[in-house]
Formats: structure tokens, C-alpha cells, sequence
């Protein structure tokens, strides 16, 4: 026994190794990948500024299940109901950017840059134009070869600080990262149905949370109330709801979180001080979402042999 352990030690610690991942890695077998990906977010964020959220949250989504390997992509099939038929999956959106870098990179390179490493560069080009910090990221990921939705199990939006944090520390995140990642809710929209709880006989109380601004709630309320029709959303930043920046994080410190687990972080004492910090320090923040975020791409990725390259990236080849 004593001799095997710290040989599964090494084991263990080998898919998490990022030898084979580097900034650069297409530099020579496809030089104009980074480019060619940046082109298309460009055009797209132009026409629409919430591409920005869409690819943050599918970059998430991928990551935190099966590592960042591209799973989320994988169209269902009768007989392999893929991650996206999943539960949390079934608002995550912004596909057809992918697809569309995807064939553009295909024509220039034909299979030698993966999925995996289009969703990582096109956030990360993404969260830039939306006036995000800039970053190189490390490139070399493999696509997946497997995508199941029973195999989703991510954070929900009623969390808990501790139950997030361990859901986080499971993929080697501490709070503060977690905090940093969660500012990911600087831009985009929730539904109604992922709140709606909050705002009327919260856990049974008979009153509205008492942790979001009651303005706020009422505001909410009328967009999501019983006259409006199907599922409404609204900006989980309500201050910059289309940039990168940290003003989420004063919001949240006045109350106006719309998501739980964001009002949470405000409120529980482990969580307030990192917010109170990124609150008021804009350049602090934008270094630590940076630094987040390339950690978060580094996920459980695949590399060398391992996978594929896939040709389309909403099937397995
Ligand atoms: C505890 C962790 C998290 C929970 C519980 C959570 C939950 C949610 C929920 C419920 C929504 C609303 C979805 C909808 O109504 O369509 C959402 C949206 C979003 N999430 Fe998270 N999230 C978490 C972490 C993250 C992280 C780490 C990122 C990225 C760094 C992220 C980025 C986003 C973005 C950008 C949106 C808006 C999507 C859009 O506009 O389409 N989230 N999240
Ligand atoms: C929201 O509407 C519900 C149903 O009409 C009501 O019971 C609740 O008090 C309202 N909440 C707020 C904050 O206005
Ligand atoms: C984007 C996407 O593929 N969404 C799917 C989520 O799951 C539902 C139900 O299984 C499908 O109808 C959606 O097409």
C-alpha cells in the first residue's frame, strides 16, 4: 500500500497536467485559427452584444462537466440523449457562433483545431469586446468523445455559499475563484423561473426574500408576473447588463442580486469581503477574472491522443 500510493498520486494528478497545452499551439498547423475565431465573435457581438453571455455560460457549462472537452456541443440523438437535453442545458445558447467558426477554421485548416479550443477562445474573445480584460489563453485541447445528460450535475441557483464552494472545489477552485467566476453575471439574463421564488412567500415565509431590495422586487414582479405571457427574463447585472466590468458585484452589495446564489455571495460572511474588494476595485477584478478565467479552460481538458478533432462540432466523427 505504501509504495502504490504515491504512485496513484501521480496517476491522478497526469490528465490534470497542462504540458501538452500551450498558447501558440496552432501557430504552425493553423496559423490563422485565433484569428479567424476572433473574426467571427467580432461580427456576431457586433450584431449582438448578448453573444457575450451566451458563450461565457456555454464555456461554463462545458467545463464543469467532463471538462472542457466540448461535451455541451453534442447534438441528441434517440439513443444518446447528449448534455444538452439536460435540465440546466436547456437555455444555454449561442451554438451557431460555434458552428459558424467552426466552418470558417474547417476551410483553413481542415481537422486540426477542436471545438473545445473554438468555445475557449471565442469567450475569451467575447468577454474582450464586451470591455472585458484581454488574456492569451493556452490552446491543444482534444474534443470529447462522450456526452450524456445524465452525467449534468451543476450548481443550481438556490446554492447555498458552502454547498457552491464545494461544488467548485471539486474542480480545484477556491472561494475566491469562485466569487471571480460567478462575476461571470456581469452580463446576460435569467429567466423568471430561476428566481421567481424570491419574490413572494419566499421558503414559505409569506414575504418576498428579505435580502433583495423590495423595489427591486416589485420591479421584478411586474415583468415576471401573472399577466405576462411564457418565461420572461431580466439582467442579472441590472446596472451594465452588456459589459464586463464589476459593477455586478455593487449590485449585489445593494441588494440587487437577482439569481440567489448571487444575492448569497453579499450575505454570507465567508463570500462578503472578496465582493466588497471587487466592488470597489475594477482593475483587481478584471485581472482575477482573467487569471479565472484561463483556469477554468484548463479543466479536466484533453490533450495529445486523447479524443478527437472533431469535423463538426455537434457530432461525434
Ligand atoms: C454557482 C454557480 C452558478 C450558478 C448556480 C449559475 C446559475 C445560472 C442561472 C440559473 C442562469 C440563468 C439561466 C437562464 O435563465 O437561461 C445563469 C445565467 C448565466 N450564467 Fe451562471 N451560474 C453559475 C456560475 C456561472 C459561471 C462560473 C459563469 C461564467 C464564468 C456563468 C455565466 C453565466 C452567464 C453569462 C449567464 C447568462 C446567460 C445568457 O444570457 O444566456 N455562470 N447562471
Ligand atoms: C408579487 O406578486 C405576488 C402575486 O400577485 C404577491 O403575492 C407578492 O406580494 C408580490 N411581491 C412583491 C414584492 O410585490
Ligand atoms: C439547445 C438544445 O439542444 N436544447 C435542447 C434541450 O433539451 C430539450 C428537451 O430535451 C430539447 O428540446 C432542446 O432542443
Amino acid at each position: 500500500m505504501k509504495k502504490i500510493a504515491p504512485l496513484l498520486g501521480f496517476v491522478f494528478l497526469l490528465p490534470l497536467a497542462l504540458g501538452d497545452l500551450k498558447v501558440g499551439f496552432y501557430n504552425s498547423a493553423c496559423p490563422r485559427a485565433e484569428s479567424i475565431v476572433r473574426q467571427v465573435v467580432q461580427s456576431r457581438f457586433q450584431a449582438d452584444r448578448s453573444v457575450t453571455a451566451a458563450l461565457l455560460r456555454m464555456h461554463f457549462h462545458d467545463c464543469f462537466v467532463r471538462g472542457c472537452d466540448a461535451s455541451i456541443l453534442i447534438d441528441s440523438t434517440d439513443n444518446n440523449p447528449s448534455e444538452k437535453s439536460a435540465g440546466p442545458n436547456l437555455t444555454v445558447r449561442g451554438f451557431e457562433i460555434i458552428d459558424e467558426a467552426k466552418k470558417n477554421v474547417e476551410d483553413a485548416c481542415p481537422s486540426t483545431v477542436s471545438c473545445a479550443d473554438i468555445i475557449t477562445l471565442a469567450t475569451r474573445d467575447a468577454v474582450f469586446f464586451a470591455g472585458g480584460p484581454s488574456y492569451d489563453v493556452a490552446t491543444g485541447r482534444r474534443d470529447g468523445i462522450t456526452s450524456a445528460h445524465d452525467e449534468v450535475s451543476l450548481p443550481g441557483p438556490t446554492f447555498s455559499v458552502p454547498q457552491a464552494q464545494q461544488a467548485f472545489a471539486a474542480k480545484g477552485f477556491t472561494l475566491t475563484e469562485m466569487v471571480t467566476l460567478l462575476g461571470g453575471h456581469t452580463v446576460g439574463v435569467a429567466h423568471c423561473s430561476f428566481f421567481k421564488d424570491r419574490l413572494s412567500d419566499f421558503r414559505g415565509t409569506g414575504a418576498p426574500d428579505p435580502s433583495m431590495d423590495p423595489s427591486l422586487a416589485v420591479k421584478l414582479n411586474v415583468t415576471c408576473g401573472a399577466s405576462s405571457s411564457g418565461d420572461p427574463t431580466v439582467s442579472l447585472d441590472q446596472s451594465t447588463s452588456s459589459i464586463v466590468d464589476n459593477k455586478f458585484y455593487s449590485e449585489i452589495l445593494a441588494k440587487r442580486g437577482i439569481l440567489q446564489i448571487d444575492q448569497e455571495l453579499a450575505v454570507d460572511k465567508s463570500s462578503v469581503p472578496i465582493v466588497a474588494k471587487f466592488a470597489s476595485d475594477a482593475n483587481g477584478f478584471r485581472q482575477s477574472f482573467a487569471n479565472a478565467m484561463v483556469k477554468m479552460g484548463n479543466v479536466g481538458v484533453l490533450t495529445g491522443n486523447a479524443g478527437e478533432i472533431r469535423k463538426n462540432c455537434r457530432v461525434f466523427n
